[in-house]
């Protein structure tokens, strides 16, 4: 795969005959979709390789912002740990295998499990980093509709569920939410992120910092809500060093005080909201008095929030991470839609909006207008309810362990590393071992697909073509751009698409047909559903789609298509200035399509076709915040203190520690404590401290900040890369440790199913 000529700025040759291009894409590192310019220098006989990556001053939407990691992208390239053809478990270590040989193998020991199990037997886990390739999320879709199984995971249960949860009760549909427009708002009220620091999450919007710099140059507000003293808090006007998990009970009884003091006005969402009323009576019971020692915010405090954000001109809120995984993550998200609503920033110019993506994921979900099924199916174990088709994590491990029939025997895992994303990971990694087999797509010999039979690679990512369609769902401007490959295929590696394809194939028993061929069936099967939820519904039939794509199977039609029958799309003709791959990719830099815009009620997908301001799921959790309030908010003796996360700007969950350029400087895997803590626990910067949860230890270093409010300990996830088997040269040798070892399996955020990451109790000695 050669970049097209349209992607370079300019081609030069050497004396020696190396030509360097600059191709120009989107970093797919973390939900920023910050623009990049790679140069890249070719050679005959020592292949591609990337000279310089910077920041591209004519993405419209970036304009040149880029962060450390964005360099990093080359070292991923160079990285000599990162496995460059399939390996195969033996009784001796890992060994390498033929693609063909090892795709054989997979589908051979999954369909034998299928054939004696049922495929529910079969487990498929997709993590993270598919979200920031098209290839990977198109295809994996593939893989599921191959191995149509009940037991479906993803790393969604330990992050995003809580808002799909809320946004999918209150607006209809999947992937509808609102986004904060923060470029035009006066007041941002942000609650549990940690933008600066992350880049944002659910909020596409790169360079952030600017953007929050920007608001308050403006004679804006930023009020941050977080135990901990961020980037973000740092850079705020306000800072609500909040407790743990009071998030949902503090901002309730801000819902409280507008009702209290007449300040609902519900703007442009008047006459598109249903049972105000019924919200009005669950919030008269939870005023900021009765809320203000659970919360650890004084009662005064959270009326003067209320007043403030009720009387902003133009003002927004946001929640992430912190909001969502903590035991009342869906009650906070619902919490902090709600305010918004009703102090009528809903779908108002500086408020909420929707996003209109280019392309939109939509057609994986369930049909236009349909309820989102959650809790349709149990999981056999637990019971938990099935949300959004997938069981959430907390049910992973018990449902390998169990002696029932139709326990899990096999797994699938792509792009995932659950021995470090997921609590109680020692429970994981010993479920893993009791796999009967177990697949891993993934870039490198890690904490997981050590477990694993069989790895097989995917190309880096300055390899693939790729296109953002998951991010630009919730991105702050409607933005689209074409992201070709910067970089031939590694020999020895091939697109991640055709390794799942031919696993799909053969695992459907296709194997006579050639990938081409399965391919135009994935396509036949893609149309109905892309264009049953497409603008030009009713203006085409499927035939004629299929005849405008290209022959050339893989991802580049099927992103055409979504382009082409999206919100912008030229509808194969029917719009002549619309959107198409081609159109797009003349336009190397991306296409800004303008500003988002108020959109109700279109925008809404609930089957009563308003917006659901009280939701049965949501309501039936608010007995437990009571009973929270009522005194299960207070800590216990034997684990006194609560244990918060972090990120930060150099690290991406698990997987950018073996980069030697990001490794650099001090430990970042430090236990974060207040100043009158550690004194009172005699313990300094750089003593060794043990962290001991319900289900295990750990001993970090500690760090003595009065960042972290006192009670609230802190100390980041994603790493513990000490395991033998592994192969992580850098990462292995400044390790840290596993938060997850700590934290508990057994609580989760009840509507959701989500994870508590959280808010978790824990004891702390020095060590
Ligand atoms: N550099 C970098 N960027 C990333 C990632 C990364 O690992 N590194 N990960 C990416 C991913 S997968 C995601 S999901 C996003 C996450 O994006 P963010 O949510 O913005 O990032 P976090 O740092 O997890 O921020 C969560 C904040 O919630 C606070 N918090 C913890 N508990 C509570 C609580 O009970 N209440 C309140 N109000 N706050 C609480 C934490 O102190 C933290 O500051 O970031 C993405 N971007
Ligand atoms: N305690 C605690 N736990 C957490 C969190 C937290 O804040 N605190 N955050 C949670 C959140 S928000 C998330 S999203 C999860 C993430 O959890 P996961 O998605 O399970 O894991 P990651 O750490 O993102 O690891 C990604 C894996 O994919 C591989 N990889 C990277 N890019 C690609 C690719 O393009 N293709 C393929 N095939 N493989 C690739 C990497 O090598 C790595 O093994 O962790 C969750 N766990
Ligand atoms: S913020 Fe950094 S990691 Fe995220 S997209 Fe931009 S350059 Fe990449
Ligand atoms: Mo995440």
């Amino acid at each position: 795969m050669t970049p097209t000529s349209h992607s370079s700025l300019h081609r030069a040759a050497d004396p020696d005959g190396t030509t360097r291009d600059i191709v120009r894409r989107t970093c797919t590192l973390c939900e920023a979709t910050c623009g990049i310019r790679v140069t890249v220098s070719r050679a005959a006989g020592t292949g591609d390789r990337v000279e310089r990556i910077e920041g591209d001053p004519e993405d419209p939407f970036s304009r040149g912002h880029v962060c450390p990691k964005a360099h990093a992208l080359g070292d991923l390239q160079d990285d000599p740990d990162r496995l460059r053809g399939p390996l195969r478990r033996t009784a001796t270590g890992f060994e390498p295998i033929g693609w063909e040989e090892a795709l054989d193998l997979a589908a051979e020991r999954l369909t034998a499990i299928r054939d004696a199990h049922g495929v529910d037997a079969i487990a498929l886990y997709r993590g993270n980093p598919t979200i920031h390739d098209a290839q990977s999320l198109l295809y994996w879709n593939v893989v599921q509709r191959a191995i149509p199984t009940r037991s479906q995971f993803s790393a969604g249960s330990l992050d995003t569920w809580p808002r799909w949860v809320q946004a999918g009760l209150m607006y209809g549909g999947f992937l509808n939410t609102p986004v904060p427009d923060v470029d035009r708002c006066d007041h941002l009220f942000v609650v549990g992120a940690n933008p600066v620091a992350s880049n944002g999450s659910l909020m596409t919007a790169p360079g952030i910092k600017k953007r929050l710099e920007a608001l308050r140059a403006r004679g804006g507000r930023l009020v941050v809500v977080d135990p901990r003293r961020t980037e973000t808090a740092a850079i705020a006007d306000e800072h609500v060093p909040i407790r743990p998990g009071g998030d949902a009970a503090m901002l309730l009884a801000m819902v409280h005080v507008l009702f209290e003091e007449s300040l609902v006005d519900l703007g442009a969402a008047a006459g598109f909201v249903r049972d105000l009323p019924r919200v009005r009576e669950v919030v008269a019971s939870l005023p900021p008095e009765r809320v203000a020692l659970a919360c650890g915010v004084e009662a005064e405090t959270i009326r003067r929030l209320a007043r403030e954000l009720a009387r902003a001109p133009r003002a927004a809120v946001y929640g992430r991470m912190g909001a969502s995984v903590q035991r009342f993550g869906t009650l906070t998200h619902w919490a902090i839609d709600l305010l918004a609503i009703l102090t009528g920033r809903l779908d108002r110019e500086g408020g909420l909006l929707f996003p209109r993506p280019a392309a939109s994921l939509a057609f994986a979900g369930g049909r236009p207008g349909e309820a989102p099924a959650f809790g349709r199916e149990k999981s056999p174990v637990s019971g938990y309810d099935q949300i959004l088709g997938e069981w959430p994590m907390a049910a992973f491990s018990e449902e390998i362990e169990s002696e029932r029939e139709d326990r899990i025997r096999a797994l699938v895992v792509i792009a995932g590393n659950p021995v470090c994303s997921t609590p109680h990971a020692a429970r994981v990694a010993r479920a893993l071992d009791r796999l009967e087999f177990m697949v891993a797509f993934d870039y490198y010999l890690n904490e997981t697909t050590r477990h694993a039979d069989l790895i097989l690679p995917p190309t880096p990512p300055l390899s693939n073509d790729t296109y953002d369609l998951a991010l630009l769902h919730f991105a702050v401007e409607n933005v689209a751009k074409w992201s070709p490959a910067a970089m031939g295929v590694e020999p020895g590696l091939r697109p991640i698409w055709r390794t799942l394809l031919g696993l799909a194939k053969r695992v459907m028993g296709l194997h006579a047909l050639s990938d081409e061929q399965v391919d135009d069936l994935v396509v036949g099967q893609i149309v109905p559903l892309v264009l049953e939820r497409s603008p030009f519904a009713g203006k085409l039939d499927a035939t004629q789609i299929v005849e405008g794509l290209a022959k050339e199977p893989g991802p580049r039609r099927l992103i055409d298509l979504l382009l082409r029958l999206g919100a912008h799309g030229d509808g194969f003709g029917l719009v002549p200035d619309g959107l198409s791959l081609e159109r797009l990719a003349e336009c190397p830099q991306g296409v800004s399509l303008g500003r988002l815009e108020p959109s109700l009620p279109e925008c809404l997908e609930t089957p009563s076709g308003a917006i659901e301001l009280a939701p049965e799921r949501i309501l039936a959790d608010l007995p437990h915040l009571a009973e929270w309030l009522d005194g299960a908010s207070s800590v216990g003796v034997d684990r006194p203190f609560l244990l918060i996360g972090r990120r930060e700007i150099r690290s991406m969950n698990s997987w950018l520690h073996n980069l030697p350029s990001l490794m650099k400087g001090r430990d970042r895997c430090t236990l974060e404590i207040a100043s009158a803590d550690a004194a009172r626990l005699g313990i300094a910067t750089g003593d060794p401290v043990r962290i001991t949860g319900r289900v295990g230890e750990v001993v970090a270093p500690a760090e003595v900040s009065d960042r972290v409010r006192p009670g609230v300990v802190c100390l980041p996830h994603g790493w513990g890369h000490h395991l033998p088997g592994t192969m992580l040269s850098v990462a292995s040798k400044r390790p840290g440790v596993n938060a997850n070892l700590v934290i508990d399996d057994a609580g989760v955020d009840r509507p959701s199913g989500t994870s508590i990451l959280t808010g978790v109790p824990v004891s702390i000695t020095r060590a």
